[in-house]
């Protein structure tokens, strides 16, 4: 970093940037305002010295931090999230709830007006120390630049509040930093090498996990993998092929796509088996990794689990809401290699799930269907390519329906399970990962986040929306809200008849609206292999989906063992 400029403010953004980049940031998200000036060129000047960090851009902030959520989960390194003053800051808000949740590493840094411009009437200032309360790891608050304070002393503050994005207490952080004009610099520049004299080089702070003890290990063993990272289900795959452990995988677990004779295929719907419950039943520990089961009935049975049930997880928030586990906080690659588990004697449901096969093979041939649709994705899907299901209908059916495969990393939002930001979590996804990314999305969802579509002209790498549109929330169709009649469709549903064409027009985007299976599977296919972003349109009728998800429930009820 330079010693030369012309302003306190311009040194003090310097240095802020500088240590964000020093914390391993490579990523910064960037929106439009005046006050953030001096952050704004700071991060620009800074990405012209270091050809490793990127600068994006959106004027949208919403939009923006779901971005850089996304670049997050690609890249899993911190992302810099940088706003003007005002309603620009809380628009960062629901991608902080959903960092928070995951432990995601973002920095909100937030321009702000200095306090004396604070609750007096000038134009766009707002109480902005503190906005984010519950949902980020920690706050700085930094007053106006001022010479008297040290460059030494602004890094220590911000070495203090940066060093919760690693270790297990990791999440968002928001840095609010107030400047008092002149915010574009002056004409002359003066040597801040002084100021910054006493700036101390950034030390590893290692946060290690407490160490854990265990009881003793009941048998016959089952796994359940609640949200993962690739790191961690690579362990625990390891550790069950080693001993012949079953695994009821979730969707967001890295393993639910993978072929392996351990990862029981289709948990969901194999648990709607009664007799594959009561199977189950000879079970007498559960050890699960990770948290967020999306599957309801991998959640009941957990819920009814009468033996030894054992949670791991990094992180010390509590994931079992039914209260009964032993959560145990270590890190999961580090509990695999130390525990001992005898074989275990495989679950003997062969017949059981080969009848699965078969149902749901005639559930999805005829007619043309969103679980259909969500199964060619799962089949077809380009290897190393990104997944992110969207929080309705999309991530149960790709729960369901999904043959494992080539166990490409699954995404999902599920820290908070909103139906927001998931086309900007997707952007980012897409740009911070060469391979690419496919979102699977609801049209609630996608009208929710139209304007990250303008992200698409900043994405270098394939990334293919696929919308299920049944003309509203779909999954209510699912729920008891279903029998509301009189209310259904103007309090739940929401019905719009909008379709998406003009709206690939309007950002310019590459667009198809296949309707059968065939021309899906060929739309999907050439837009994977073309580049850019595709918006695959596939309309359906309101409630095809729950009344195919409901027979085939019946269906796989009456399932029997074959003699
Ligand atoms: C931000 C937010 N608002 C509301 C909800 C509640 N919600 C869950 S699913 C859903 C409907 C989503 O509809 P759509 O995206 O069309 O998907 P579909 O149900 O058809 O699969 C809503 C409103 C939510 N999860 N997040």
């Amino acid at each position: 970093m330079g010693t030369q400029f012309t302003h306190i403010n311009e040194a003090w953004a310097h240095l802020l940037i500088d240590r964000l980049y020093q914390h391993g940031v490579r990523d910064i998200c960037l929106a439009p305002g005046s006050r953030s000036a001096p952050l704004a060129l700071a991060a620009a000047r800074h990405c012209d010295d270091h050809p490793d960090l990127r600068l994006h851009t959106h004027f949208d902030e919403r939009g923006l931090a779901f971005l850089g959520l996304g670049l997050c989960k690609a890249g899993r390194r911190p992302v810099a999230l940088i706003t003007t003053s005002g309603t620009a800051v809380p628009n960062l808000h629901p991608a902080l709830v959903e960092a928070f949740q995951t432990h995601h590493p973002l920095v909100a840094v937030t321009a702000d007006r200095p306090e004396e411009l604070v609750g007096c009437g000038a134009n766009q200032a707002i109480v902005q120390p503190g906005i984010f309360q519950t949902h980020v790891r920690a706050a700085l608050n930094l007053p106006a630049p001022d010479t008297t304070l040290s460059g030494g002393w602004l890094a220590q503050q911000l070495d203090a509040i940066l060093a919760r994005l690693q270790g297990p207490g990791r999440g968002p952080v928001h840095i609010n930093a107030p400047f008092r004009e002149p915010l574009y610099g002056t004409e002359e520049s003066l040597d801040f090498e002084p100021w910054l004299s006493d700036v101390m080089p950034v030390e590893p702070s290692p946060q290690p996990l407490p160490g854990f003890s265990l009881h003793r290990l009941r048998e016959p063993v089952i796994f359940v993998a609640g949200q993962l990272d690739t790191e961690e289900a690579a362990a625990v795959l390891a550790l069950a092929e080693k001993s012949s452990v079953p695994i009821l995988a979730d969707i967001g677990s890295q393993l639910r796509l993978t072929e392996h004779p351990c990862v029981l295929a289709h948990p969901d719907l194999l648990l709607a088996i009664t007799h594959a419950r009561r199977r189950l039943k000879a079970m007498h520990q559960v050890i699960q990794f990770g948290g967020r089961i999306t599957s309801k009935r991998i959640n009941q049975w957990l819920a009814g689990f009468q033996g030894q049930y054992w949670l791991v997880s990094p992180h010390e928030d509590h994931l079992d809401p039914e209260h009964h586990a032993t959560q145990i906080q270590a890190s999961i690659p580090e509990f695999c290699g130390q525990i001992q588990i005898p074989p275990q004697r495989g679950l003997d449901i062969e017949s059981l799930q080969s009848q699965l096969s078969e149902h749901l093979e005639l559930a999805l041939t005829y007619p043309f269907s969103e679980p259909a649709a969500a199964r060619i994705i799962a089949d077809t899907i380009p290897e190393g390519m990104l997944l992110l299901p969207g929080n309705s209908l999309s991530i149960r059916l790709l729960d369901m329906v999904a043959r494992p495969g080539r166990g490409n990393r699954c995404i999902t939002n599920r820290g908070a399970s909103g139906i927001d930001g998931l086309v900007a979590t997707a952007m980012g996804l897409a740009m911070g990962h060469p391979a690419g990314a496919t979102l699977l999305i609801g049209d609630l969802s996608l009208l929710h986040d139209m304007n990250s579509l303008a992200l698409a002209k900043q994405c270098p790498h394939p990334l293919i929306i696929v919308v299920l549109n049944n003309d509203g929330g779909g999954i209510f169709n699912l729920l008891p809200a279903a029998e509301q009649k009189g209310h259904f469709q103007r309090l739940f549903q929401l019905p719009h008849g909008l379709t998406f064409r003009n709206a690939a027009a309007l950002f310019g985007l590459a667009y198809a609206n296949p309707d059968s299976a065939a021309g899906f599977e060929k739309a999907y296919t050439d837009a994977c292999r073309k580049g850019g972003v595709t918006l695959i349109e596939l309309n359906f009728p309101p409630n095809q989906s729950s009344r195919i998800i409901k027979g085939l429930i019946s269906a796989l009820m009456e399932v029997r063992y074959e003699t």
